[in-house]
């Protein structure tokens, strides 16, 4: 049995230097190291990662700095039956959150901690979300026996030795354990603990769930604080759009996994609508935490320094910022390797190689078929890449202002096949909170499930919320209410698709034809037809220049079909019904409201 020298920490907090060991006592790791930030410790890592077979280096000259990972095959995407919020109280929990009783949690865990760092080491990362210092952030320490997980949190956090100073300090932090234990599905927990302010995470060495800063801290326990403290943690992405006058629109946009944050966050303007000269600056393209400031209006940051992106369908005309931002320093997690040394996945550019190693580790050809005579994939649905935010040309030169960028929208939006139109308003911020909290959209591979069935997913936050989901929603109207100048909320979807099945809205860069109309809308300078659900465009007000789309396909795009919404209704109040009694009657309110609507003859 392992002794470890407290003395030897280099840390004066005293809170972390006792909880530190603690951890250490029951994962008997053989040894410590305290992530400082710098770039030795970190060209040290690599080469150990390297030298274990956790990373492989790939070609210097062509992707410089940049390593490639892969996970075990049941191990690809968040695990969301196996993520649990431990409060206090099921009810605490609510119906969408799976639950479990802090001690019953803290002792199935330990079960699996114990020992599971035999023969690893430990290593230790403070880390902060947020500026380092800024009032709107928080820190954490994370200590994990992964090497892959310290060199990610490096690249998604600012993490190392100007952190350890404020914990110095004796600032508080988020406790945050990980291992990879044996990397056993039928071991795998990730427990959230609100009221302790921990999370505990072991058996999986996937990105979201064990990243801890990201999707457990930033969202699961920071919207369980920011409940507490009247502000907002949100699955959220946060662009400017920059006018030619200069003025910059700031808006902050709810998809739920893989459904167009990254994308929207960081695109160039389409060839038609160049002549306009807009410019888009990326804040952020997974979460937003956002204030009340004394002016009465929204300003928000993101948490994080990092993507971590979907890579499949990322190439130069889809993303051409993205292939910039990923040339160097960046971290490949299960795509496609190629003989020379560089990377391929479904949808990137250049050829379909004629050979590589796929996602598994297995020799792999195009045309190859599975069992059930399915394509095999050279990269898996989920891969993803981890690149530093300040490496992307479009990165806003505010990442650093403590004090965030102040927001005029706010967009709500969804997969969906049908139903929700192209983009349309909300008639003020309580219609606009239903909106958010009637959700809905095709799972994704970004979690295990059925792919492409509907699901309810509230502001994008179902897997997310670490409290009870009623709570969240009074929270929203609140927040509401103590703001002077709200931000206007819109909801928009990129995925309708016609009688085909074909998209009819080419989406990526043409989205900006839509935001268009948001910001013009910010800006009072357009009006636009009230329908049932809300405010919709004029179909002349979408500037369609240089885009090859009939009329009717946007005509179809903006359509409002009110059978379909009134049988949607009645998903919805399964849905909310759910709540029981804690549900705010304001909502309800607006759900009889848009029903009359509804039926109200034309
Ligand atoms: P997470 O990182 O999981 O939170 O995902 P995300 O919301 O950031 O999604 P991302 O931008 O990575 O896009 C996910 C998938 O949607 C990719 O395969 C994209 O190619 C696709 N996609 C993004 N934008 C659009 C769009 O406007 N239209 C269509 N049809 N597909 C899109
Ligand atoms: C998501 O699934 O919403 C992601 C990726 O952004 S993960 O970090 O795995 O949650
Ligand atoms: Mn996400």
């Amino acid at each position: 049995m392992h002794t470890y020298n407290v003395k030897k920490f280099p840390t004066h907090n005293k809170h972390l230097k006792a909880w530190v060991k603690k951890m250490a006592d029951m994962c008997q790791p053989d040894d410590i190291v305290w992530i400082d930030g710098s770039a030795e410790q970190k060209q040290r890592l690599e080469k150990e990662a390297v030298t274990a077979g956790e990373l492989i280096p790939l070609n210097e000259e062509k992707m410089p700095g940049s390593f490639l990972h892969r996970t075990n095959a049941n191990d690809v995407a968040r695990t969301e039956h196996l993520t649990y919020i431990c409060s206090r109280t099921k009810k605490e929990a609510g119906p969408n959150n799976n639950w479990m009783a802090p001690r019953a949690g803290y002792q199935k865990a330990r079960a699996i901690f114990k020992g599971a760092m035999r023969g690893r080491t430990m290593y230790v990362i403070p880390f902060s979300m947020g500026p380092v210092g800024s009032t709107f952030s928080k820190i954490g320490v994370e200590l994990t026996d992964s090497r892959y997980v310290v060199l990610n949190m490096l690249i998604m956090t600012r993490a190392g030795a100007a952190v350890t100073a404020l914990l110095d300090k004796g600032a508080d932090f988020t406790r945050c354990l990980h291992s990879l234990a044996d990397l056993d599905v039928n071991k795998r927990l990730i427990l959230h603990f609100p009221q302790d302010n921990t999370i505990w995470s072991v058996g999986s060495g996937y990105g979201g769930n064990v990243l801890l800063g990201k999707k457990c801290l930033a969202l699961r326990i920071a919207s369980f604080m920011g409940l507490k403290e009247k502000w907002f943690a949100e699955h959220m992405l946060i662009m400017g759009i920059e006018e030619p006058n200069g003025r910059i629109t700031y808006i902050a946009a709810a998809f739920p996994s893989a459904c167009g944050k990254t994308n929207l966050a960081m695109l160039l303007p389409p060839e038609g609508l160049k002549r306009k000269g807009y410019r888009i600056w990326t804040v952020g393209d997974d979460i937003a935490w956002m204030r009340v400031d004394s002016d009465g209006a929204l300003w928000a940051i993101n948490p994080e320094s990092g993507f971590f992106g979907v890579a499949p369908g990322t190439n130069s005309h889809t993303n051409p910022t993205m292939v910039e931002t990923i040339r160097k320093n960046t971290i490949f997690t299960n795509v496609l390797l190629k003989p020379d040394g560089t990377l391929w996945w479904e949808g990137a550019d250049g050829e379909v190689p004629s050979r590589g190693i796929d996602w598994q580790g297995k020799p792999w050809k195009p045309g190859m078929l599975d069992g059930q005579g399915k394509p095999i994939l050279g990269a898996h649905p989920n891969s993803r890449f981890t690149a530093p935010i300040n490496q992307c040309p479009s990165a806003s030169f505010r990442l650093e202002q403590h004090h965030g960028v102040p927001i005029s929208a706010i967009i709500f939006g969804g997969r969906r096949a049908h139903l929700a139109p192209l983009v349309y308003e909300s008639f003020n911020w309580r219609h606009g909170v239903f909106v958010g909290a009637t959700m809905a959209s095709e799972r994704t591979a970004a979690q295990y499930g059925k792919q492409g069935e509907v699901r309810r997913d509230p502001m994008a936050m179902l897997p997310f919320c670490g409290y009870n989901m009623a709570t969240y929603f009074k929270h929203w109207l609140n927040m509401g209410y103590r703001m002077a100048a709200a931000p206007r909320i819109f909801h928009v979807n990129w995925f309708r698709i016609d009688e085909k099945g074909k998209f009819l809205w080419p989406g990526y860069r043409e989205n900006l034809r839509v935001l268009e109309w948001i910001v013009a809308r910010c800006e009072n300078k357009l009006q636009a037809l009230p329908s049932p659900i809300g405010y919709i465009p004029k179909i002349e007000d979408i500037d369609l220049t240089g885009l090859n789309l009939p009329r009717e396909s946007l005509e179809k795009l903006l359509m409002v079909d009110r059978k379909a919404w009134l049988e949607e209704l009645e998903r919805v109040k399964k849905f909310f019904k759910e709540f029981k009694n804690d549900f705010p009657q304001e909502l309800w309110d607006e759900f009889e409201g848009l029903r009359m609507r509804l039926n109200r003859p034309v």
